[in-house]
């Protein structure tokens, strides 16, 4: 592609790198927005569908790359982005690159580094979604990096999934992803592990879930006074639930006598023992906050 090709694409115009699930998921929602959108997928035949709906398949990532003046980046990890974007560096240059790939917060300020060191503007993006949520309006989609990229690209953006900025320092989006996800699991495990108890008595992990769903979509509004007391500090404040009453020693006693490993629930007891062995028993549960950070 000349010079004089590369000035006259639209600035709405994308190159994507990454036809997986989450990738094919953007380049779709880009094209039903009416971008025209070039794609790139490291194994061919992931492009054939995303052509049948208008898209532009390039034969190589540096193709892709001088087709449009916005480059993203939606593959596994971050070794797949380096490999994938180390040969093109020159052909990025005076481009922008929105990286949506699963980073942690160190990695994505290395690759904004890396990025700024040539030339190129970089805006993180951490997707807070599963693909068939991309376009409907649901989830949401972090962003940290460069904000003149993100406020240029922000009508584009918002295709996905209502965006948010969360600052320069291109590190923070993922931060907030991954502490989002840490939430997420934690749940997910303390739900099979329940589900484990309960199998020795014959209960279906099914009829479990029908139970404790509900339940725990009730305790999330405790979230909220939890929160307060953490951002305010102080712990003894009334009304809370004490960590001496907390004390989950029986759960985890029951969880061994019906042979299930208590981990999940024996880390949070540990968090609570080292709390009542400093003292600080009548407090409230938040107080664990303070067994988790590293400089209290
Ligand atoms: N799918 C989801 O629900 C989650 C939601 C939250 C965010 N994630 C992150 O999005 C990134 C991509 O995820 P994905 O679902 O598209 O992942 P896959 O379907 O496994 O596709 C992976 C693509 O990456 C390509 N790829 C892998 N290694 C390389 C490499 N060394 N060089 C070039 N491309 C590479 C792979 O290509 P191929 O295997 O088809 O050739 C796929 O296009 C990810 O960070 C999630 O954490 C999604």
């Amino acid at each position: 592609m000349s010079e004089t090709d590369r000035n006259s694409t639209l600035p709405t115009d994308v190159s994507l790198l990454g036809l997986g699930a989450m990738g094919s998921a953007l380049a779709a929602a880009l094209l039903d927005a009416d971008r025209s959108v070039t794609v790139w997928n490291r194994t061919a035949g992931r492009t054939t569908d995303l052509v049948a709906r208008g898209a532009e398949a390039a034969a190589s990532v540096r193709e892709a790359v001088l087709a449009s003046p916005v480059v993203i980046a939606c593959l596994l990890k971050r070794a797949s982005v380096e490999e994938t974007l180390g040969p093109v560096a020159a052909e990025l240059r005076g481009r922008t690159l929105v990286n949506v790939t699963t980073t942690t917060p160190s990695e994505s300020r290395e690759l904004a580094s890396w990025a700024a060191e040539r030339g190129i503007d970089y805006l993180d993006g951490a997707i807070m979604a599963v693909p068939a949520m991309i376009g409907s309006g649901a989830g949401q989609i972090f962003y940290s990096g460069s904000r003149a990229a993100y406020d240029a690209l922000l009508p584009t953006l918002d295709v996905w999934a209502p965006s948010e900025f969360h600052g320069e320092d291109a590190g923070r989006a993922s931060l907030v992803d991954l502490a989002m996800l840490s939430g997420m699991y934690q749940m997910f495990a303390g739900f099979v592990h329940g589900a484990a108890m309960v199998a020795s008595m014959g209960m279906s992990a099914a009829d479990f879930a029908a139970r404790q769903a509900p339940f725990l979509a009730a305790m999330t509004e405790g979230l909220d006074g939890f929160a307060k007391v953490i951002d305010g500090g102080d712990y003894t404040v009334e009304g809370q639930q004490s960590l001496d009453f907390s004390d989950l020693t029986d759960i985890v006693r029951a969880s061994e006598e019906e042979g299930v490993d208590p981990s999940p629930i024996a880390g949070v007891q540990a968090l609570i023992s080292r709390q009542i062995a400093a003292g600080h028993g009548s407090e409230g549960f938040a107080r664990i906050y303070e067994s988790l950070r590293s400089d209290a």
